[in-house]
């Protein structure tokens, strides 16, 4: 399982740092929605669930998390901790999201608006899917 991890473009001078993201340029979708997450309790696992149809970029803009993916054979852990760096799920894509540093900032870019239908929150339900689109193919 391939996990695709971007190193953002850092623009420092002797102020301090600066991202910036752009569609299409550095985030390979259209940026429907923003979202965070903080105050983030430090024994708390988030997630569990994945999306249909939903591209995502996980940043940690500030502290450290962890994130296991899980596409239905594999598994692979990734820790945030670069405000620079940024986690890119694919659809069909089982995460959760712990480990959490108390002062932990989870920003996350999404390439739809929030729509409850696009989740699958059962994690059988989530291995009976990808069995029926893999023998779709
Ligand atoms: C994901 C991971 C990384 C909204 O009203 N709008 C939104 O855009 C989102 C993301 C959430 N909500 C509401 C729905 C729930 O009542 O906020 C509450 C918490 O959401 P949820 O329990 O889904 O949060 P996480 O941390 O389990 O998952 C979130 C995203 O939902 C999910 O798409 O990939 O972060």
């Amino acid at each position: 399982m391939q996990v695709v991890k971007y190193a953002f473009q850092q623009h420092g001078d002797d102020r301090g740092m600066l991202v910036a993201l752009e569609e299409y340029y550095d985030i390979p979708f259209e940026i429907k929605r923003i979202y965070y997450m903080y105050d983030t309790k430090e024994e708390v696992h988030r997630g569990f669930h994945a999306h249909k149809n939903l591209e995502q970029i996980l940043i940690c803009i500030h502290g450290s998390c962890k994130v296991r993916l899980d596409n239905g054979t594999e598994q692979k852990i990734v820790l945030l901790e670069k405000p620079y760096e940024g986690l890119y799920i694919p659809n069909d894509m089982w995460r959760e999201m712990y480990d959490f540093s108390p002062d932990a900032v989870l920003m996350v870019l999404a390439s739809d608006y929030y729509r409850e239908e696009d989740y699958i929150r059962n994690y059988d339900e989530f291995l009976n899917f990808i069995r029926e689109k893999s023998n779709d193919r």
